[in-house]
């Protein structure tokens, strides 16, 4: 090393532990125009600079050593203790929990990535071929094709319908969808809707014409396989189907029919098949307005000899805030070819096993939504430090994750409870209460946790400082997907009214099997001293609610309708807490199902009252509500 080398590093050397100190001195060395125009030679400054600068993380190109470790996705079955819990107690059977435990296993080793990638690639409608014909492709992505394929493999859809598990057989199926929604590139909407139609054709009898169809839509075999579409909004729009449903089916001599309309919201438009209401016209042309002019219908989507959609024109694919990896598009229906499956006049009623079907998916979607930012946020603290220490170690940011983990246990336990009761009614076990409490309950646990989901990945992703707003994470497209939970199968309020229309037309029974399975959850808590202060307000609110159901009754329709989300929410909330509470009752339980229990009940959990309490459903709020929106 020359003399001059020598002096150069040891002078870098000190500079570079001045600047390590802290010690102000500029990071970039700034030329001055003089060196410049000197062209040739550098002044010994100069040099200097520039091999200090070498040496320095963000110089020359360099990014820095610094990089965030990204949150992992771990199996989402043997991580999940609440899931495992469950079974363990409800449906102890090694079968099952070996073929999850293999599915969750697929999700990290293939399965995400494929879901990532119907995101990244979302479908895309082609109208014409290079030779000017009209062919409406959707064109699919092939992970959302490997979607269904794997969705014939593992039974996602008939696992239901094989009934190997007898009365739990629907826990069994929805505990495998609960695993795999956040990973499957919303492909369990189309699942959804097929398990709808499958459910539809089984109440109304398997036979011709949709005896093949059946079997396709329960099987195992990929290229049998078939998904069903559910095709009921129209421009008019999706809530008041009675009033807004402008298709027309119009006879055939053959005795099927050809249906002409315009559905404004048809998701998984790559559908083999749908079920869809349309209004039969009578030979004079005439339809009946209303609900009781609606009919069900079954239609295939099929291709003519030149590859044109048989009676259908895809007029164009919807751009949605999120489920961009779900195909959606408004169709016109330009002589369809279909069967009617119900009678006249008969379509609302029909349909509606499809809607319990899907809204029940739409909730085990929205649970298995806050369960899987939950799994990546508590990873992320482990890996993530700031002001000195991993994220899992600041008492503030665990307060956060706990109570995230407090909702997404209540909204599981309302899940399960609700797969419960309809495995028990699709095998005859179910009894009258049981009925009941599933007519109830479906609409309260969909509207409930689709606003939970959009409420916890919200905080989910704000776990994640800025990073949770960044597009290619792929964090907020859990958001922008969960916002729909609370939109299409009916939204919060269209909900709300159904649980008030489920009371009336059961003359308060279904109420009367609610408090009776609510007192027998909390019947066996007496004996566990640390759940006294959850079982105590469990036991208040629900005489709170008994009072207040009381009051209601002699009420106006105005006032009913105005208490109704409030009252769908007590619903919910006392139910999820009185099921936490008998969940931590149970032998295996954890000290940390009891703290769950204790959390959740700490809540109004009788929001109806405390809202009656003010004066929030009196007539006169009516008028204030309108005069503070439109002031
Ligand atoms: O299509 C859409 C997008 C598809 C995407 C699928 C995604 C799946 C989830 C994926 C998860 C990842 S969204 C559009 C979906 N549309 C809706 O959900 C409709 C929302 N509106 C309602 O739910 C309304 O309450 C209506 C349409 C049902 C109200 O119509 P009506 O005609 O006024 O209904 P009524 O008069 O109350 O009921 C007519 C009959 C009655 O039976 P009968 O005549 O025997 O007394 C009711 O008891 O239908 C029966 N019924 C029901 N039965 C009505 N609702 C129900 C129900 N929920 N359960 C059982």
């Amino acid at each position: 090393m020359s003399v001059y080398s020598a002096l150069l590093s040891r002078r870098v050397s000190a500079g570079c532990c001045r600047l390590r100190r802290g010690v102000s001195r500029p990071l970039v060395h700034i030329r001055t125009a003089s060196a410049t125009e000197a062209g040739t030679r550098k002044s010994d400054e100069e040099q200097l600079w520039e091999a200090a600068a070498g040496d320095l993380s963000f110089s020359r190109a360099k990014i820095g050593s610094f990089f965030q470790d990204q949150p992992v996705l771990k199996n989402p079955f043997l991580e999940d203790a609440l899931l495992k819990g469950y079974l363990r107690r409800h449906l102890p059977e090694e079968a099952v929990f070996s073929d999850l435990s293999a599915f969750g296993q697929r999700m990290v080793k293939e399965v995400d990535t494929w879901g990532r990638e119907c995101e990244v690639n979302p479908p895309r409608l082609v109208h014409f071929d290079p030779w000017g014909r009209r062919v409406d492709h959707i064109v699919t992505s092939e992970a959302w094709k490997r979607m269904k394929d794997l969705s014939a493999q593992e039974g996602l859809v008939a696992i239901a319908y094989e009934k190997l598990f007898g009365e739990w057989s629907r826990v069994y199926q929805m505990s495998k969808l609960y695993i795999y929604c956040p990973s499957s590139g919303l492909y369990t909407c189309p699942l959804a809707m097929t398990d709808g139609a499958a459910k539809v054709i089984q109440s109304l009898g398997v036979s011709p014409p949709v005896e093949e169809a059946y079997s396709r839509l329960i099987s195992r075999q990929p290229e049998h396989f078939w998904t069903s579409g559910q095709w009921m909004t129209e421009r008019q729009g999706g809530s008041d189907v009675g009033s807004g449903t402008e298709t027309v089916a119009v006879p055939q001599t053959d005795g099927s029919y050809k249906l002409h309309g315009f559905k404004w919201f048809t998701s998984a438009t790559d559908a083999d098949m749908t079920l869809t209401l349309a209004r039969v016209q009578d030979r004079t042309g005439a339809t009946t307005p209303g609900s009781r002019g609606l009919s069900l219908f079954y239609a295939e989507v099929s291709r003519d000899e030149d590859g044109r959609l048989r009676g259908i024109e895809v007029q164009r694919l919807k751009e949605k805030l999120g489920t961009r990896q779900l195909p959606t598009a408004e169709l016109l229906l330009d002589g369809l070819p279909a069967y009617r499956l119900s009678e006249e006049g008969r379509g609302v009623a029909s349909i509606a096993n499809m809607l319990t079907i899907t809204r029940i998916h739409n909730s085990v979607s929205a649970a298995a939504a806050m369960r899987r930012v939950l799994l990546l946020a508590r990873d992320y603290a482990t890996r993530r430090t700031a002001f000195g220490k991993l994220l899992k170690n600041h008492p503030l940011h665990m307060q956060t994750l706990a109570r995230m983990e407090v909702e997404t246990r209540g909204a599981f336990l309302l899940v399960m409870e609700v797969c419960r009761l309809l495995g028990r009614e699709e095998s005859g076990l179910a009894s009258q209460l049981d009925e009941h409490l599933l007519r109830l309950l479906t609409p309260v646990l969909k509207l409930y946790t689709g606003k939970q989901a959009v409420a916890v990945i919200s905080e989910g992703l704000e776990s994640f400082g800025g990073q949770g707003y960044m597009e290619d994470t792929g964090l907020p497209g859990l958001l922008r997907d969960a916002q729909v939970l609370s939109i299409w199968e009916g939204t919060t309020n269209i909900l709300s009214l159904d649980v008030l229309r489920c009371v009336a037309r059961s003359s308060g029974m279904v109420l009367h099997a609610y408090f009776t399975r609510v007192k027998s959850l909390l019947a066996g808590a007496s004996s566990v001293s640390s759940l006294a202060p959850a079982v105590k307000a469990v036991d208040d609110a629900l005489s709170d609610l008994e009072k207040f159901v009381q009051v209601a009754a002699s009420k106006e329709p105005n006032y009913l309708e105005l208490a109704a989300r409030d009252l769908a929410y007590s619903l919910a909330r006392i139910y999820a807490g009185a099921l936490l509470i008998d969940h931590a009752c149970w032998k295996e339980a954890s000290p940390h199902d009891i703290y769950a229990a204790v959390r959740w009940c700490e809540q109004d959990l009788c929001l109806v009252v405390t809202k009656q309490e003010s004066g929030c459903y009196e007539s006169r709020t009516t008028s204030l509500d309108a005069g503070l929106v439109y002031e």
